[in-house]
């Protein structure tokens, strides 16, 4: 089939039909499931590939800027879908199967999820894949191909434990190895110097490789015509050592090709918690070495020099975890190609940008330098000349603040700090919504920030929405569509158009239709797989986001608690119909994580024995939510949980997703929900709890969570059920924390929250309101599209421009 002519059904099935034959030997009458799945796979990957090759090749003519995201993670789930979708082939696919009585969405089922990642931070990055695609930028994502994804979680009894997530076999379908464009990575030995003339030889010896091998996965953008390159490195061993086998030491050779290999075997499932672990450091520099290595490649084998660099590409580094592209570029600059080291330098910081996503402490990146240097010898002096430089640079500027100055250090007290060089090696820093921006100038970056102010910056985040609101609701896409015309699904501030009809009943009633459809739907695969009966008319409160303390998963659940007792007290009181949707994965070694898992599925238990409330409110934990689950869950939400402790949620993104989808944000001033109340106003979100600036008073003035116990009589009465037991197991863990340290304050905040969901209960009953506001939601969620953000990325950072026109 050619390229950007539109593909007919007859093209389409004799294209189908070829692939089922020439690959798999059959016939289409005689292929199941999985082999319409991979045929139809490499089918539309053949067809992607066309059209990259097409993009490429503009790229190339009109020597545009390249754009390049380098990320540990890349959370995509699944391909088939969206790629069928944006290249405008899904109804032709359908039909085509549906001739041979195959079902395209039984297909769809076949795929794994491409679970590359944790949480929000590899989300993320696969929503701006999607955005870059789609604004025509020349873009490509680094990262690594791990055998094996974020673990599936299994609840035995409540608690979490894992299996081993192997997504290849079926997710390969979507990877082309590029075996030409493999490169060797150095790890260990040492550096020999010697001086040849005026010049300085530089030379790692008694090294081990590593070689590197690209897979390539093509993300197309909305009308197909740009296509992003997510390059995925795998890591191999470079042949068995001959000197080793010569020497007789068959075991050591055998033994260093596995060490090796197990570079990229497995994803690090912890989400804002550091690891110490010499594995994670060998992944990040395996990433970075062979990123840059492959980005200074294609750059010289157009201009033939790396004096434009600066103008021709971009770096973006998503947190600090490819910050050694600082260093390695350098080592690149100066020990390949001879350059000197201002020149060198220059040329780095202006190429190079960092955006951070946290501000939990410990999640911020250090190496103890002994490790650092031992497994990256050149890496480690080359730190070591920009840490001496940019110390007296900082010197001079702060008039002689050691103290500052050793704030602000890479190295210090024989560690290494990822965020110092990022930040002292970038031309822009930025944070993912305008509060945590904020925080990063007046807390975690502040003297960087005084020194040089000009480097900080904001994008606040934004959400691949044709993915979670027209690929996902598909009848709210129709709604939308018919209102307002099809010009949002490529223009997302086209969704204001919505807010014109507030008032009109039957546009209200229609919404109304819609979420319950979708919440019947979300009802019967509950129930399917857990098999809990859901009421689809119950209030939908859904949290869902990794499991951490300070996302406060356990204040929902403490609510739930009080709640119950308040029902026990008051069997006539008026409380709807609630059912309490959660979804997490924790980190495997975090234990209080896991307990507040276990809490939340014995408190469903319990609700679930006593025929007194069972019918008013009930639990359901999904297990192994991940990027397919959430898919059909955020139509399906009336109620979003974004309840984290103000100053700590970064941004968030599953709030723009349930937003978008119409649900109704139950939220504190955190994160991007700050710029949610900002879009919808004051009626349209139920705000409550301490803001950031409260939050910083309390703490300073002496926090005692006791006080609010003491205090509050719904509260104290949750917190001793924790010590009495649920269904026989006692939660003293969670229990002490909250009362000695309650280091998110749960405590303080739980009366205005317990406040803000009386006030839920009795407005969701005004139907009329409760759907205006749904409408608002779905009206004012346009600028949380990710294609706005790479805007702004483009515009403000990266000085990067669309490479079609129009008449392309
Ligand atoms: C740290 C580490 C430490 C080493 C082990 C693996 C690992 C993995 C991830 C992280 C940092 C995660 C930071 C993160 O996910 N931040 C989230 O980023 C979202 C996108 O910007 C944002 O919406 C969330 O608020 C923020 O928590």
């Amino acid at each position: 089939m050619k390229v950007n002519q539109t593909i007919t059904k007859q093209q389409f099935r004799d294209a189908l039909r070829q692939k089922l034959s020439h690959h798999f030997g059959v016939q289409p009458e005689n292929a199941d499931y999985d082999t319409y799945y991979r045929a139809l796979g490499l089918l539309v990957r053949d067809i992607l590939q066309d059209k990259r090759k097409n993009f490429n090749d503009q790229v190339r003519e009109k020597e545009g800027k390249q754009v390049y995201y380098l990320c540990m993670e890349f959370l995509m789930g699944r391909s088939l879908k969206n790629n069928l979708y944006n290249l405008g082939l899904e109804d032709i696919a359908r039909e085509v199967l549906s001739d041979f009585d195959i079902k395209l969405e039984n297909i769809y089922k076949r795929e794994p999820d491409a679970g590359l990642g944790n949480g929000g931070l590899g989300r993320l990055a696969a929503c701006f894949l999607d955005g870059l695609a789609t604004g025509d930028y020349a873009a490509m994502g680094y990262s690594l191909r791990y055998e094996f994804g974020i673990f599936r979680q299994k609840l035995v009894d409540g608690w979490q434990t894992e299996l081993p997530d192997a997504w290849l076999p079926g997710g390969d379908v979507w990877l082309v190895k590029r075996p030409n464009h493999t490169v060797e990575i150095k790890f260990d030995g040492h550096i020999k110097e010697s001086w040849d003339g005026n010049y300085h030889h530089v030379e790692q010896v008694d090294y081990n490789a590593v070689e590197a091998v690209p897979y390539d996965m093509y993300v197309p953008g909305a009308d197909g015509k740009g296509v992003a390159v997510l390059r995925l490195w795998s890591a191999c061993a470079p042949g068995l050592d001959m000197n080793l086998f010569n020497q007789g030491d068959y075991i050591r050779a055998v033994e260093r090709d596995a060490m090796a290999e197990v570079i990229t075997k497995v994803l690090y499932p912890s989400d804002n918690h550091r690891e110490g672990k010499s594995l994670r450091l060998r992944q990040q520099y395996f990433l970075v070495s062979a990123s840059i290595q492959d980005i200074i490649h294609r750059h010289l084998s157009q201009y033939g020099s790396l004096s434009n660099l600066p103008d021709k590409v971009a770096i973006q580094l998503n947190d600090t975890h490819p910050a050694l592209a600082i260093p390695e570029l350098m080592r690149i600059m100066l020990d390949e190609c001879g350059m000197g080291w201002e020149e060198a330098w220059d040329l780095v910081t202006r190429t190079v940008a960092y955006t951070n996503h946290t501000v939990m402490a410990e999640a911020l990146e250090v190496w103890p330098e002994d490790l650092f240097q031992s497994l990256l010898p050149r890496i480690h002096q080359i730190v070591q000349e920009i840490n001496r430089r940019a110390s007296e640079e900082m010197m001079m500027k702060t008039g002689g603040n050691s103290q500052k100055v050793s704030n602000m250090a890479i190295i210090s007290y024989g560690m290494v700090k990822m965020a110092n060089l990022s930040v002292i090696g970038s031309h822009s820093v930025n944070g993912v919504s305008q509060l945590h921006s904020q925080i990063l100038k007046d807390t975690v970056f502040h003297d960087f920030y005084t020194l040089y102010p000009e480097k900080f910056k904001n994008v606040t985040n934004g959400i691949a929405y044709r993915r979670w609101l027209c690929q996902s609701n598909p009848e709210l896409t129709q709604l939308l569509t018919k209102l307002i015309g099809p010009g949002f699904t490529t223009d997302a501030s086209q969704l204001q158009k919505f807010g014109k009809f507030e008032n009109d009943k039957t546009v209200l009633a229609e919404l109304e239709t819609i979420k319950r459809n979708n919440k019947v739907r979300l009802s019967n695969t509950i129930q399917r797989q857990s098999g809990i009966l859901v009421d689809p008319d119950s209030i939908f409160d859904v949290q869902v986001k990794r499991l951490h303390e300070y996302k406060r998963q356990h204040l929902n659940a403490l609510h739930i608690l009080a709640l119950y007792q308040y029902i026990k007290e008051n069997p006539n009181a008026d409380v709807k119909p609630h059912t309490f949707i959660f979804g997490a994965k924790a980190a495997p070694g975090y234990y209080l994580a896991k307990q507040i898992i276990q809490m939340i599925c014995k408190i469903g238990q319990m609700l679930e024995k006593d025929p007194q409330v069972r019918d008013l409110i009930k639990i359901v934990y999904l297990e192994d939510y991940r990027v397919t689950v959430a898919e059909e869950l955020m139509p399906a939400a009336d109620v979003s949980e974004q309840i984290s402790l103000a100053g700590t949620e970064a941004s968030g993104t599953g709030n723009m997703k349930l937003m978008i989808n119409g649900a109704i944000t139950l939220g504190t001033l955190d994160g991007a929900n700050v710029e949610i109340h900002r879009a919808v106003g004051d009626d349209n979100i139920v705000l409550f709890g301490l803001k950031a600036d409260e939050v910083d008073s309390l703490k300073a003035s002496g926090y005692n969570p006791m006080v609010y116990y003491n205090n509050n009589a719904y509260l104290r009465g949750a917190i001793d059920m924790l010590s009495r037991g649920i269904e026989g197991t006692d939660f003293n863990d969670i229990r002490n924390s909250l009362m000695n340290k309650d280091p998110y304050m749960v405590m303080a905040d739980f009366e205005d929250y317990h406040r803000a969901h009386q006030y839920i209960n009795q407005i969701y009953g005004d139907r009329d309101t409760w759907n205006k506001m749904s409408l608002h939601n779905i009206a004012g969620a346009g600028i949380f599209s990710a294609d706005r953000s790479i805007a702004e990325y483009a515009g403000n950072i990266w000085h990067a421009q669309p490479i079609l026109t129009k008449e392309d």
